[in-house]
């Protein structure tokens, strides 16, 4: 006959000194897994049992199979809900994860702020493309194959004739076209050179074309936008100076510098070439030039997040450098 007692005290005994639900599973696995004390005891040999004495086995066998697991069931339940009692498993006392977060880098932090400027004045946030029609690029802007002037800007040529443009001016025709006259638009992106690099020269920046056309635009309105720029930007009042520059798609053409404080001395910096836009450049488009004028000019944006910041060297922003980014985690 079965020995249900012995076993079901023992059971209850390795169960009084448990307490986690993964311990109660290993006491199941002990007596009622595939191998268990109690299932074991159900593989025994049948044949030299009279019929009587097999039914009797089999139901003192189920009985003490049903109360080995009620006990277990109940020993499973009591260690639940003693660890759902005891609360989260962690440590308050410990330092928290370092949760790492993004940020707007300070070049496109910088450009946010100028649209946000040039939106004020009215001007409209045109986009562009990155690879550009040699048309685009050059011809359009006055600057035909055979003009030294291409020979300003070392090009990255694609196989398909198109070029990687070399600066945001490749938008104008394109602006002029698309929104027609009179417009005032700004065309932010990133521009192309195979430079020599230095500290101020990468060969991947930015820049902030604007471009302004209507009846009568001149200088003087030039002169006020930028003004108004540089007092934004810098938060306060800004002297500004022209000088003449050569482009060829603008007459005259200026270099707009702007008083500042570099390490510790003030001076005159550059900032940006700009000036009147170009008969044959108006006529590319399909504009009027005696009817209408306009001003266009080419910031630096790379150069401006320089000066804002006070970096000293134009390739820290595309270093991936963290030490230098992670400086800029609130700049908006
Ligand atoms: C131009 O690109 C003209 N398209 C600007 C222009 C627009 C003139 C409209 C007249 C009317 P420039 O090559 O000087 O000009 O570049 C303009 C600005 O882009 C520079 O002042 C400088 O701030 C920035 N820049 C040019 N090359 C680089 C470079 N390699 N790395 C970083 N910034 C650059």
């Amino acid at each position: 006959m079965i020995e249900a007692e012995p076993l079901l005290a023992s059971l209850s005994a390795d169960l009084a000194a448990v307490t986690t639900p993964t311990e109660v599973a290993a006491v199941r696995a002990r007596y009622l897994g595939a191998e268990g004390s109690i299932t074991r005891l159900g593989k025994r040999d049948f044949s030299t049992m009279s019929k009587d004495e097999r039914r009797a086995f089999g139901s003192g066998f189920n009985e003490l199979k049903t109360r080995a697991d009620t006990v277990l069931k109940e020993a499973a339940a009591r260690a639940e809900a003693s660890k759902q009692a005891a609360g989260p498993a962690f440590d308050l006392t410990l330092p928290g994860a370092d949760r790492r977060q993004g940020a707007i880098h300070p070049i496109l932090s910088t450009q946010i702020e100028v649209e946000e400027i040039f939106r004020s004045m009215g001007f409209e946030v045109f986009a562009g493309d990155e690879a550009v029609s040699e048309y685009e690029n050059f011809d359009a802007l006055n600057i035909p194959g055979d003009h030294p002037a291409r020979d300003m800007q070392d090009t990255f040529w694609l196989e398909n004739g198109m070029v990687l443009r070399t600066h945001t001016s490749s938008m104008q025709n394109r602006a002029m076209r698309a929104l027609g006259v009179p417009l005032r638009a700004i065309f932010p992106g990133r521009c192309y050179r195979n430079e020599a690099l230095d500290l101020t020269h990468e060969n991947t920046f930015y820049q902030l074309e604007g471009l302004m056309v209507g009846e009568d635009v001149s200088v003087a309105h030039l002169i006020a936008v930028m003004r108004d720029l540089l007092a934004a930007v810098f938060r306060k009042e800004i002297q500004v100076r022209m000088r003449p520059g050569f482009f060829p798609f603008v007459e005259p053409g200026f270099e707009l510098d702007f008083r500042t404080t570099l390490n510790g001395v003030e001076r005159w910096v550059e900032l940006m070439p700009c000036g009147m836009v170009h008969p044959a450049v108006l006529r590319n488009a399909g504009v009027d030039p005696d009817r209408y004028s306009g001003f266009a000019f080419g910031l630096g944006l790379t150069r401006l997040a320089m000066l804002k910041y006070g970096a000293p060297d134009v390739r820290l922003f595309n270093s991936g450098d963290l030490r230098f980014n992670e400086q800029f985690r609130a700049t908006l």
